[in-house]
């Protein structure tokens, strides 16, 4: 089955980083199984399933469930996003492996908490 790989990357917190996210998703595939590969889709866009069943409580459930069964997380950074922010925080508190992966080209300081 190989490596279970969870990425995280920004949906709602914007998409401008779409294209870089699906070609990390590519690189991680030969790895590993990838749980979260629409992230890097570019026809998602922010506000995605808005309104459309399953709705955001489905979503959250599942990710978590795909993120606490990951044996890596690997998080696009570059992009400051809540949701991502906060599976990295779940992840640290069960200890799990995450690399966060950001561009020092970035018109953005990272977070102190990353
Ligand atoms: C819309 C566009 C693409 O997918 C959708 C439906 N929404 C989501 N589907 C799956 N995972 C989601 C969705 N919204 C947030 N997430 C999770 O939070 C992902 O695992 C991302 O890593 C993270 C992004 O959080 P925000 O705050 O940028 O949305």
């Amino acid at each position: 089955m190989g490596l279970g790989i969870y990425f995280c990357g920004s949906i709602r917190g914007g998409r401008q980083d779409v294209d870089i996210s699906c070609r990390i998703i590519n690189e991680l595939k030969k790895f590993g199984r990838v749980n979260s590969e629409h992230i890097g889709n570019p026809d998602l866009v922010e506000k995605g399933e808005d309104g459309v069943k399953p709705g955001d409580k489905y979503i959250n459930n599942q990710d978590l469930k795909w993120l606490q069964e990951a044996n890596v997380i690997v998080a696009g950074v570059i992009q400051p996003s809540l949701g991502v922010g906060y599976e990295i925080g779940r992840a640290v508190a069960k200890n799990q492996k995450i690399l966060c992966l950001f561009r020092s080209s970035s018109k953005y300081v990272l977070s102190a908490m990353i």
